[in-house]
């Protein structure tokens, strides 16, 4: 099965980080407009990070959106709002550090607008660094829908549907469970999403009847 999939009308990707990577990536997953998400690296010069050897790159997670459904404005508000960005978040190197990388001009126009705003409203300057388009080096298996690995049964369960661990990191419906297990939207909402999901049907009986039979 490779195809458990949403489709999106437009698609358009958000890059940030804003501390431990395993939670943006929860958090941004529950969103019934963001097809799919991963960590990973970002916004440093040293060449092939990995988790042990991250160098100054940050931990960084990538969405990708349907911006009919949601806006780039939007996600940069949620992710403002998320993590505290007056502080230097310097603590360990630049691995937590609050970093936005935009990927096009109107991307980079759209967050200079937010975070002025967001700075005359509260007086303070935004630390955020602002990069433009550098690359996204994704993390290691392990650390994709970390949450949600955390819930063996539930991962018995999954698993079986896809080909192989990639296709299951990439898909929508773990993004949405990986949100689900840290209290991050709900599984009726994900259940009554299912019909959005230009499944077959055959893929949107298999992943119903997972929903419906999985132990939490
Ligand atoms: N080991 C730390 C951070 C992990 S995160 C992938 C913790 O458990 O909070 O940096």
């Amino acid at each position: 099965m490779q195809n458990l999939n949403r489709r999106a009308k437009q698609l358009e990707f958000a890059t940030f980080g804003m501390g431990c990577f395993w939670g943006p990536e929860s958090q941004f997953g529950q969103y019934s407009s963001v097809i799919h998400t991963r960590t990973g690296f970002a916004g440093g010069t040293s060449s092939e990070p990995t988790y042990r050897n991250m160098g100054d790159h940050t931990e960084t997670v990538q969405i990708a959106f349907d911006s009919t459904l949601l806006s780039y404005e939007d996600i940069l508000r949620i992710f403002w709002d998320s993590h505290d960005a007056f502080k230097d978040r310097y603590f360990k190197e630049r691995q937590y550090i609050s970093l936005l990388i935009v990927h096009s001009t109107k991307q980079l126009r759209i967050a200079e607008k937010v975070k002025n705003e967001l700075e005359n409203k509260y007086g303070k300057t935004i630390q955020t660094e602002i990069q433009f388009d550098v690359p996204f080096y994704p993390a290691e298996e392990r650390h994709q829908k970390y949450f949600l690995k955390r819930f063996e049964k539930a991962m018995t369960s999954l698993l079986p549907l896809f080909n192989d661990h990639t296709s299951f990191a990439h898909s929508a419906i773990a993004a949405r469970l990986n949100g689900f297990v840290k209290e991050h939207g709900r599984l009726d909402a994900i259940k009554n999403e299912l019909s959005e999901w230009q499944l077959t049907q055959k893929e949107e009986a298999l992943l119903r009847e997972m929903l419906a039979t999985i132990r939490w």
